[in-house]
Parts: structure tokens; sequence; C-alpha cells
């Protein structure tokens, strides 16, 4: 071969040759296991608080309520199911036991249970008619088996009651097919029965009898409680946390709420709160309004949390009719707002790129594998949207490739102002991790620029987008928003239009 064919041929493998990729940074600790990974992917959940104080009108049962109260004549879980999917949830989670002892499966280790009611003639099981629903219409399955039992005769002597905490635990966690999630309350009432509950064990076969399903309570160890009832998360909310300054029934609110940006465990937060006044469902009491739901989501999911809303059935079995109707509505505000992401407008650029796939344009696109990563050691971490014509909106939304763990430590975003042409800053914010939303004046502008100002290692952006919250703008306390007929036709009226 002639070294002119020679180098031709060497020429021709090297433009063939497909160029190597550049790879991911160094995810920093600590991480998500896949089970956390996949349980914050599902960012709603519907909670099931039923038993026999839906009959008796109470919220913490004595656990001597005869098991005749328990009837529910029109019990559907499928209604519950096609609800809690309707309106998105991930997960529907039921209070298999709450404390008052009283058992919504057959448990083999108590007579207190629906084997001694007239619901079903004493065959019913709750915990088999949710799984089965469940399965059919393809959402989570979550059981509550609250520690603190006010019926049973072995609460308060130790070894007795964690032996039949945990065989009960085995029954619902063997009998009824995949548990995404097994739910713990630290609530205890005062000068009960003192005892120590063997949550290391617990744990252990907890994850030995269901390997898929994270453990919530106080502490973790997979998912914390937010520290309140009311759906708040802190205004900084890392899932970072120390499990070890955490104890089930005593922890620092504030702890739980903020997480710790120094903390060595991934422990994220999950925020339980009612639709209704009450946990159970009383005949008295209503749902809350669509504006204080979309609060409530706002300062949930919108601050790195899973939002567990509790939607309680009513004595006939069913879901209210009032609260279906404020979950349709809450499902179509959210729509209206978070469908229509006007960054996807605009041309998107970075301060740097780290090169490869990591290109500014993928905060665009939905999914965390795809995001944007700065070139190593800059001095400044920007991402910039540039809209053809002028765009309005009130609501940022930041999230983080949580796989590669929380980085960002605060950020802010400034706007350069259609009227005076100046750059004007609307709003700061601190963590970021899953998803962020913030509310802020609504503003005008063609140029659009998020800085991240403080972060743990080079800040990663999956996704970024700019909305128009009308619901939330009208300067009124938005818990006194309502969707009212004319405000239903104008959601109508907006599909069309877009
Ligand atoms: C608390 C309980 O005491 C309430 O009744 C309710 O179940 C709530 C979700 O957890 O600890």
């Amino acid at each position: 071969m002639s070294l002119l064919s020679l180098l031709f041929f060497s020429l021709l493998s090297l433009s063939n040759s497909t160029p190597l990729k550049k790879p991911h940074p160094l995810p920093i600790l600590p991480l998500p296991s896949s089970q956390q990974l996949q349980w914050q992917l599902g960012s709603t959940a519907m909670f099931l608080h039923f038993g026999p104080n839906t009959f008796t009108d109470s919220e913490w049962g004595s656990g001597k309520a005869p098991p005749s109260v328990f009837n529910p004549t029109r019990l559907n879980a499928t209604q519950w199911v096609q609800t809690a999917k309707a309106s998105g949830f991930s997960r529907v989670i039921l209070t298999a036991k709450h404390h008052d002892g009283f058992c919504l499966w057959p448990s083999e280790y108590t007579d207190y249970s629906v084997k001694s009611s007239p619901w079903r003639n004493g065959t019913g099981d709750v915990v088999a008619e949710l799984a089965s629903a469940a399965a059919a219409e393809g959402i989570g399955l979550g059981l509550y088996l609250s520690p603190w039992d006010r019926h049973d005769r072995a609460y308060g002597k130790t070894v007795e009651y964690n032996e039949f905490y945990l065989s009960q635990m085995t029954e619902l966690l063997t009998k009824y097919g995949e548990i995404k999630e097994v739910w713990l309350d630290g609530a205890k009432g005062k000068g009960e029965k003192d005892m120590e509950y063997y949550f290391t064990t617990w744990f252990s076969l907890i994850h030995q009898l269901q390997p898929g399903a994270v453990i919530f309570s106080d502490a973790g160890p997979d998912v914390r409680w937010i520290g309140d009832e009311a759906g708040v998360a802190g205004s900084t909310c890392w899932s970072l946390f120390n499990r070890t300054d955490a104890k089930i029934g005593d922890t620092d609110p504030l702890y739980s709420q903020e997480g710790d940006g120094f903390g060595q465990d991934w422990v994220p937060a999950e925020c339980d709160v009612s639709i209704r006044p009450g946990w159970f469902w009383h005949a008295l009491e209503s749902p809350k309004p669509v504006g204080k739901l979309l609060d409530i989501y706002y300062n949930s999911v919108g601050r790195n949390c899973l939002l567990l809303l509790n939607v309680p059935p009513n004595s006939s079995g069913l879901i209210s009719e009032e609260d279906v109707k404020v979950l349709e509505e809450f499902s179509e505000v959210k729509r209206s707002i978070f469908d229509n992401n006007l960054a996807r407008k605009a041309v998107v650029n970075s301060s740097s790129v780290r090169g490869g796939e990591f290109g500014a344009e993928n905060v665009l696109e939905e999914g965390l594998d795809k995001y944007w990563a700065p070139e190593e050691k800059q001095k400044e971490w920007e991402l910039y949207l540039e809209f053809r014509d002028p765009v309005s909106f009130n609501v940022l939304e930041v999230r983080e490739p949580i796989q590669m763990g929380q980085r960002v430590a605060s950020f802010h975003l400034e706007v350069r102002s259609v009227k005076s042409g100046k750059w004007e800053r609307v709003v700061t914010g601190t963590t970021v991790g899953f998803k962020r939303l913030l509310r802020f004046q609504r503003c005008e502008t063609r140029s659009v620029k998020f800085v991240v100002e403080k972060a743990r290692a080079d800040p990663l952006i999956s996704y970024l987008g700019v909305y128009m919250d009308k619901f939330s703008d009208l300067g009124r306390d938005s818990s006194k928003i309502t969707v009212t007929r004319t405000l239903q036709e104008e959601l109508v009226l907006n599909d069309f239009k877009r």
C-alpha cells in the first residue's frame, strides 16, 4: 500500500469512529436509594383514615368502641383508588390499624377487627379490597400500622407487644402483594403506659419482607416526617439529614422541616395534611377550598417534599362528593398552571457547559437523566432564557437531578424589565432538590437569568420552568379562592386558546 493510501484509510477510519462520551460529573454523597427515588418521583399520595372513628365522630378512639360500630354499607375501594388516580396521586396509604387498635384486616392475633364487625357479615377485609383495587388501577399501596395501640392488653409489656406488633406487620407485608410504603407515626397520649418499641428490629423486618418499600417515621430510615401536620415544609428543605439527631416522637420540628445541609443520610421529607380539619371523616366538617390546596402544594411539593393528602372515606364507605369535587378542581388548577411552561418558547443558554451531552437545552426536557452541567471550576453558574416576544409569569420551577445528590444551597432569578430595560431580581431561594416552586409578583420580560449562588458541588439543573399562575396572581388570600362557575369556564376557554 502506498503511503498516500495508508494516510487516506487512516483518515477514513478516524472519521468513522464514534466520539467518546463525556462522563457524568461525580455524584455527591449522600445519594437516594432506588426506592427513595421512585417514591419522590410520585410527588403526591393519598392518605385514607378510616375505621371505627369514622362512625363514632372521634379522632383518637379509646379502643373500647364495640366492633359493631364498623358497618360501611357502600364501601367501594375502587372508588377511593379511582379518585386518587384521577387526581394524579401515585399511591394510597390506608390506616390498617389506628391508635384504637381496630384492624381493617382479619388479623389472626386479635379479635378486635373487621372479623368481629357486621360489615360483610364479618368476612370482609378492607386491606385486601384496597390492595386489589390499587393493583387493578396500577397505583401503589402503603399501610399505616399504629405503634400506639389503645386496645390490646399486650400494650405496655415491651417484649410481648413487640412480638404482637411484628406479627401483625408480617401479616400485612406478606398477604397483600407489593407494599410501597410503611407508615409509622410517633403519636402517643400523655400518661399512657410506658414501653419500648424495637425500631431497629421493625425496620429490618420490614425491609426484609418488602424490599421495595420505604419506611416513614419522624426519623426515617427512608422518609422523614416534615414536623407539622399543615403540609408546610421549610423554605429551606434538604433531603440530607442525620438520623442520629432525630428520635421518633421527639424530634425538633425545625430540624425536620429544614433537613440538614451537612447531614450524612438521605432522608427526604413527606408532608401529611388532611383535606378536612380532622384526619377522620366527620359529618359536620367540609374539605378545604382549592386555593388552600394550591398553597399546600407550593409549600410541600414545591419545597422538595412529597405531599400526602388525607381524604377520609365517610361512614357509608365512600369518599364524599364534595371532596371528589374539590380534588377535581385542584387537578384542573394545577394543570392550567403547570401544563404551560413558557420557558419552552425561549432560547436557552448558560454561562458555561461541561461539554458533551450536558448543554443548557436539557433544562427544557422532563426527566432526571438529562441535565445542564457547567464547566468545572467556574465562578458563575447561570442559565439564560431569551424570548422573541415579551412573556408574563409569576412562578419559577427548578429541579435538580437528585440521583447525583442535592447540591444547590442558594439561587436567585433576574429578569430584564420590559419597561425600564434594567435587570431586576424577582425572587431568591435556598435549596432546590427534586422540585422547587416559587411564586412572586407577576413580571414581564424578554430576558431571564437564573443564577446559582452557592452549591455543595458544581450545580446540576434538570428542569427550569416559568409559569403564569392566575389563581395566585389575584393579590388576595388564596385560601379564599374557590373555583366558581365562571373560573371553570375560563379554564375551559383557556384550554381552547392554548
Ligand atoms: C398522628 C395521629 O395521632 C393522627 O391521628 C393521624 O393519624 C396523623 C396522620 O398521625 O400521629
